[in-house]
């Protein structure tokens, strides 16, 4: 994960503007909202995934760095007063403490929309069919029936009794489907069987629901210092998480039955699936 994360950082810092002139500071803030930190999850499972079809590395880590770009304009958005308000994201100040809140929307939409630029390049794969494939599956992921769609639920919920059903629903579109475009993005590049891509969708889908959970855990018994931002905001903000309704011991349980579920979708891929095995345990050992 290491190794992948710089080699996204280096691909990232290529790929996000940078210069003078009066819009420089909108460049600033776009860099500072992406480099320099997070775990790289998202880009993992692409190049992980794009392993699997032996894609070039180049191409998958345009694909990687597509879906950091998103994950990272949902990050500074999602930490707006009008929305999550927070101060403190990845152990740093967040975009609109750093900048200003103005900046902070400008370089979301900056981030956003530079991601669709770069799978649309030949570079990220020289058919063009291809290409669109990704722009829609991103676009489909991010949009209003996937993770923008997700945060309205989720907005809508504050103060409402949700069932386990509606908080899976909820979490499937605002982080799931974002997951389940890195899962599918190698697949989409390597020209994949159905058989290869539905595989990969089915472990991307418990893998998904066993993160929130695990974020859901973090939120509720995590330390400020540990995870890089503040901690204990569902309790605060009276949500309903799998640990209020599960009870912390039952959504571990639930979060590692889910893991054995995503694991066990990669038969088919025999040993050359590891990474992602490994990563999926990952994914509900992290203390970040
Ligand atoms: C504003 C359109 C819009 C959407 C926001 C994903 C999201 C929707 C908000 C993020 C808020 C949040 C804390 C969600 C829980 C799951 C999550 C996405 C956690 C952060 O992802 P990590 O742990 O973060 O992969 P790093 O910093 O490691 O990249």
């Amino acid at each position: 994960m290491t190794e992948t994360a710089q080699a996204v950082e280096e691909t990232l810092d290529r790929l996000l503007p940078s210069g003078g002139g009066p819009e420089a500071r909108v460049f600033e803030a776009m860099r500072y909202a992406c480099l320099g930190g997070g775990k790289r999850l998202r880009p993992f499972l692409v190049m992980a995934g794009a392993e699997l079809f032996g894609v070039p590395r180049a191409r998958a880590l345009r694909a990687a760095a597509a879906v950091e770009l998103v994950h990272c304009y949902s990050l500074v958005h999602d930490d707006l007063p009008a929305m999550d308000d927070d101060e403190l994201r990845r152990g740093r100040p967040t975009t609109h403490i750093e900048y200003d809140e103005a900046t902070a929307v400008l370089a979301g939409d900056g981030l956003l929309t530079l991601a669709f630029e770069v799978l649309a390049d030949p570079a990220t794969h020289d058919e063009a069919d291809v290409r669109c494939r990704l722009v829609t599956a991103l676009a489909q992921a991010s949009g209003a029936r996937g993770m923008v769609g997700g945060q309205m639920y989720d907005l809508a919920a504050e103060d409402r009794a949700l069932d386990l059903d509606q908080i899976s629903r909820l979490q499937d579109m605002k982080t799931g489907q974002l997951f389940n475009f890195s899962c599918e993005a190698g697949a989409i590049l390597g020209g994949a069987s159905k058989k290869e891509h539905d595989a990969l969708l089915a472990y991307s889908r418990s893998l998904g629901l066993a993160f929130q959970i695990a974020d859901d855990l973090l939120d509720f018994e995590g330390s400020e210092d540990e995870v890089g931002k503040k901690v204990g905001k569902d309790a605060d903000a009276g949500k309903a998480t799998f640990v209020s309704i599960l009870g912390a011991e039952e959504a571990r349980n639930k979060a590692k039955a889910l893991v054995d579920k995503a694991v066990s979708h990669l038969e088919f891929y025999c040993e050359k699936a590891d990474l992602l095995r490994d990563v999926a345990r990952f994914v509900i050992e992290r203390r970040t």
